[in-house]
Order: C-alpha cells, then structure tokens, then sequence
C-alpha cells in the first residue's frame, strides 16, 4: 500500500500542467488501493518480487481512478463526493473530469507498457486482459447494463440475482479479476496457480460489491467519503434490496470463505491475501 501510494505521488506529472492538477486530484484523494494491492500480493504469493511490477500494478488504480470520476458524473451516478471530498466534475467542472477520467486511462496503458522482467509475448497477453477487464467485455460492459437495469426497475419490472451477479461480475468484478491475474502473470504462475488465484478473484469480487451494498445502507456519508444511501433513493437493485440484509451478510460471508478456501491449493505465503478477504467483508468505508 506504501510504496503503491509513493509511486503514484512520484509519477513524473508535468507541474504546471493544469489536467495534471486534475488527475491527481483525484487519483491522491485516498483510495484503498485494493487493486494494485492485490496484483503485488498475488506476485508475491508466488515467490515474485512484488515490487518488479509496481508500473502494472499502478496502472490499475489509474483505471480504477478514472471509472470513479466517470461514475460520479451527472450522466452516471451523479453523486458531488468522493474519498470524502468534492468530485471531480464539482471541482473542476464536467468537461476537465472527462478528460481526467480519459487522461487517467490511457497514461495506465503507457505504464502497463513500461518494461517488465517477463518476455514481451507475457507482457502483451497481460495489457490485452486488463484492457478487456476495463472495456465492454468488462467494466464499460457492466456500467452499460446497470443503467439498462435502472430503467427496467424504474418500469416497475424485477431484477432478478442471477442479473444482479452479471452486472456486478462485469461492473466490479471484471477489474478486480484482472488484478489478480496480472500479479500471477507477471509473477510468473503456472497455469494452475493463476487458476486458483483466479477462482479467488472472483469470490472476492462478488464479496466487494456485495460488502459495498451493505456499507451504503449501514455507514454514513463521512465514513463512506461519498453520499451514504444513494442506491435505495435510486432505487437500484442490490444485494440486500434482494435478499434482505441479513442473507446478504450470509451470502458475503460464504463467498469470503470460498475465496479463502481457493488459497488453500497454492503452496506460497497466502496469509495476506486471505487477510485481505477478511477485511473485505469487515471494511467501513
Ligand atoms: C466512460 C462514461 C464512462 C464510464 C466508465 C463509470 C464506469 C465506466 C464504470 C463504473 C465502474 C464503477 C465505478 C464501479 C464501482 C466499483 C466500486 C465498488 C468502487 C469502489 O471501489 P473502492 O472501494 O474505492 O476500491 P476506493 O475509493 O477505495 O478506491
């Protein structure tokens, strides 16, 4: 988390450039870092020096960064906080926070492109993963059906969670995949390892979206950092809008320990990344 947050502040911006100022506004406004987080720990799990790959690692929280200023645009989710201050559209204005967003995603392909200790075959098969995970077969895919979701809703008709799940594995998931699979790549995982971190991956991405359901019902706006309750006066479907709020920690829990139960085949240190689990479903914000 450190030396993900010390990389991102050294990036070489340039200073007076004003896009600049409103990339890292956004970008250092303290996020959890989870994704870059989770594609070191997945390397080192692996016996990789985490490190080696930071640039890739980093270039997820540029992603990352980017949806978030995207999502909080007035055409998306229209929310005015975000990490506990000001948008970036209410900061600097609609037209900027496009170009934030848009600047944020294609600086993330220079530094996924950015020399690597693994051959350039290994490199490529990783920037074309993490551009489908950010693309329509992924994260552009699952904010696309949202919206349809929210009309379909809006129309008085049900969502069911097989639905739900589909948004949400895209939405949120797809990304969170991606960056589990670029530190196994890169850190040089059999087949086998990058399956079961795989399988991980994705018990833990439902587990996010499904913790952060509950954290918007549960947690108010100054824990959260942005507008508390927004899906129920949206009147988005969520995990428990569908099966009420105590079968949604249930569901939580279970996914929590069919991710740690995927570590349980890797030979390498998994304690972090089952720890990582464990605050997943025990975050406040
Ligand atoms: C091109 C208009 C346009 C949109 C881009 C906006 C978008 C596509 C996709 C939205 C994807 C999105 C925002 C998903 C939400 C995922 C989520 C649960 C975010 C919260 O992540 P945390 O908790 O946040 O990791 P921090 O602030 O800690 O980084």
């Amino acid at each position: 988390m450190n030396d993900v947050e010390a990389y991102l502040a050294k990036l070489p911006w340039l200073a007076e450039e004003d896009m600049c100022t409103c990339m890292r506004y956004s970008l250092m406004g303290g996020g959890k870092r989870i994704r870059p987080v989770l594609a070191l720990a997945a390397a080192e799990t692996l016996g990789a020096q985490p490190l080696a790959i930071l640039p890739a690692a980093a270039a997820l929280e540029l992603i990352h960064t980017y949806s978030l200023i995207h999502d909080d645009l007035p055409a998306m989710d229209d929310d005015d906080y975000r990490r506990g201050r000001l948008a970036n559209h209410k900061m600097f204005g609609e037209g900027k926070a496009i170009l934030a967003g848009a600047g944020l995603l294609t600086y993330a392909f220079e530094l996924l492109s950015e020399p690597l200790p693994v051959s350039a075959d290994q490199q490529l098969r990783v920037i074309r993963e993490v551009a489908a995970a950010a693309g329509y077969v992924g994260m552009i895919g699952g904010q696309a059906d949202d919206l349809t979701a929210e009309i379909k809703l809006n129309e008085g008709r049900d969502l069911s969670l097989a639905e739900l799940e589909q948004i949400h594995r895209r939405k949120t998931g797809a990304l969170l995949l991606a960056s589990v699979r670029l530190g196994a790549m890169l850190g040089g995982g059999t087949d086998e390892q990058i399956s079961a971190l795989s399988a991980y991956a994705r018990h833990l991405g439902l587990a996010f979206q499904i913790k952060d359901d509950i954290l918007d019902l549960e947690e108010d706006s100054e824990t959260l950092g942005k507008p508390a309750g927004s899906d129920l006066r949206r009147g988005k479907a969520t995990y428990p809008a569908l099966l009420g709020l105590p079968e949604a920690k249930m569901y939580l829990r279970e996914q929590i320990r069919q991710a740690q139960a995927a570590l349980s085949g890797l030979q390498g240190p998994v304690a972090f990344l089952a720890d990582l689990a464990d605050y997943i479903e025990q975050r406040h914000y």
